[in-house]
């Protein structure tokens, strides 16, 4: 009598039929698993990345307040990690971060410098700036910036996300196209994932008063 490959006999192990079963099983489990494990992953790299962010904020706020400074830095235009001397024109105001100055980590949780830009008058050691100074950067909710959640910000600094080698929205396009205005809103799957940090003046001016540095 011919064996039958379909009946299970122990002395061979699996059928085809079982191993096929079996395999279907695990495709269809792992195809279940791998979304939400990175889902999980990129959930992980964001909080990371926030969490860097607010580190540097306060680096950034510690550096304005030290007895050297006394002003944030400029944003570094070279690549070096360091922050250039002066900071006068716009291409000079919105840079990356000179994350070496702050003693912070090099990059954000996506391998990426953070995009750092700072208001003229907050960050040339030159133009000392008073309580009544404002700051000229904007983070808006759009690329057309209709609405903005500050149009007075002191510095900005933005993280690209996940997919910053692909080509950007429109609104993320925004955060790097070297201008003074920039984009935060939630994340959007498949699409805005940037994140934006920024440092008001009222914030600044209460660090640097309560550390005798102004007025
Ligand atoms: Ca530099
Ligand atoms: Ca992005
Ligand atoms: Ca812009």
């Amino acid at each position: 009598m011919p064996l039958n490959p379909y009946r299970h006999n122990p002395a061979h192990g699996f059928t085809l039929l079982e191993m096929a079963v079996v395999l279907a099983i695990v495709g269809l489990l792992l195809g279940g698993l791998l979304p939400v494990m990175s889902g999980q992953m990129e959930q992980q790299r964001r909080n990371e990345t926030r969490k860097y962010m607010d580190e540097v904020r306060d680096a950034l706020l510690g550096y304005a307040i030290s007895t050297s400074n006394k002003h944030l830095p400029c944003p570094d235009t070279n690549g070096d990690g360091t922050a250039e001397a002066a900071c006068t024109t716009v291409a000079q105001q919105v840079g990356t971060l000179p994350y070496k100055d702050l003693g912070v980590a090099e990059k954000d949780a996506y391998g990426n410098v953070l995009v750092y830009a700072v208001t003229r008058e907050f960050a040339d050691g030159a133009t000392r700036f008073t309580l009544s100074t404002a700051g000229t950067m904007r983070v808006c909710t759009t690329a057309a910036c209709a609405a903005n959640l500050t149009s007075t910000a002191a510095a900005v600094i933005v993280s690209r996300g996940a997919n910053w080698a692909n080509t950007p929205s429109a609104d993320e396009a925004e955060n790097t196209d070297g201008d003074t205005d920039f984009v935060s809103h939630d994340f959007v799957q498949n699409g805005f994932d940037d994140l934006a940090v920024w440092i008001s003046p009222s914030i600044l001016f209460n660090r640097m008063v309560t550390a005798g540095q102004l007025p």
